[in-house]
């Protein structure tokens, strides 16, 4: 009686510890496994930090250089800038004081905060109004006595044999009362007519700036005569 359960239980035993051993087996390998699975994982991480630090310092390296060359680019520009404006401000032109100079169109003359256009072929008075606007502009409509001085003196360079040029004044509603194309009425402070002008009475309507010999100021003359033309439109204004 005795006996047998003590041979039972020791089989038993040794049939646990045998089962237990294998299980304890197969647990040491699936964690060397995983070991070893970590330990790749950790390589490749590392490799790929390794490239994204690579990348990093290129893309710095990148970013330094272009940065350099946006502040070189910079100077270039302000220069450029500071000399277009220089050579411009030997053409009549007054500087603001927020340190802006006019930009105009090619074939355009700039002075002050306005870009001017001095036709070389002629039109009626009319036909340069209307040729104007088409320019994006209007006729010229003088303000102050340093516009007319501009105009003056550019005429005088750029108007040749023929040194008459249509403005945009006139007096063909009402004979004697001139206006400006904008509708705008002649002020009594700004206008600049020559000796004895206007004079033509209702033959004449149409202003022209006319320089010769002792003329260099207004004249009315016949609006359908064919004459040279002078346009305006304001400038853009480059920030210095
Ligand atoms: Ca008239
Ligand atoms: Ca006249």
């Amino acid at each position: 009686m005795g006996r047998k359960p003590i041979l039972e239980d020791v089989l038993y035993q040794i049939d646990f510890i045998t089962q237990g051993r294998g299980e304890a087996v197969i647990d040491f390998i699936k964690i060397n496994r995983k070991e070893q699975d970590l330990e790749e994982l950790k390589n490749t991480n590392h490799s790929t930090y390794s490239s994204l630090l690579g990348a990093h310092a290129t893309l710095q390296s990148q970013y330094r250089t272009l940065n350099e060359k946006y502040d070189e680019s910079s100077k270039e520009l302000r220069n450029l800038k500071e000399y277009y404006c220089y050579v411009i401000s030997l053409s009549w032109i007054s500087f603001s004081t927020e340190k802006t100079c006019p930009v105009c169109k090619v074939g355009w003359v700039p002075f002050n905060s306005k870009c001017y256009f001095f036709s070389t072929d002629k039109l009626t008075w009319e036909s340069s109004r209307d040729q104007c606007v088409r320019k994006g502009g209007q006729l010229v409509i003088v303000k102050s006595s340093k516009e007319q001085e501009f105009l003056e003196n550019k005429i005088s360079v750029m108007g040749g044999e023929e040194k008459d040029y249509w403005i945009g004044l006139h007096d063909r509603f009402k004979d004697g009362e001139f206006v400006w194309v904008d509708g705008t009425p002649l002020s009594t402070s700004n206008r600049f007519w020559d000796v004895n002008q206007p004079n033509g009475g209702n033959n004449e309507n149409c202003v022209q700036i006319w320089i010769e010999s002792q003329w260099k100021h207004w004249h009315d003359f016949p609006c359908a005569t064919p004459s040279k033309w002078v346009c305006e439109t304001t400038s853009s204004l480059l920030p210095i």
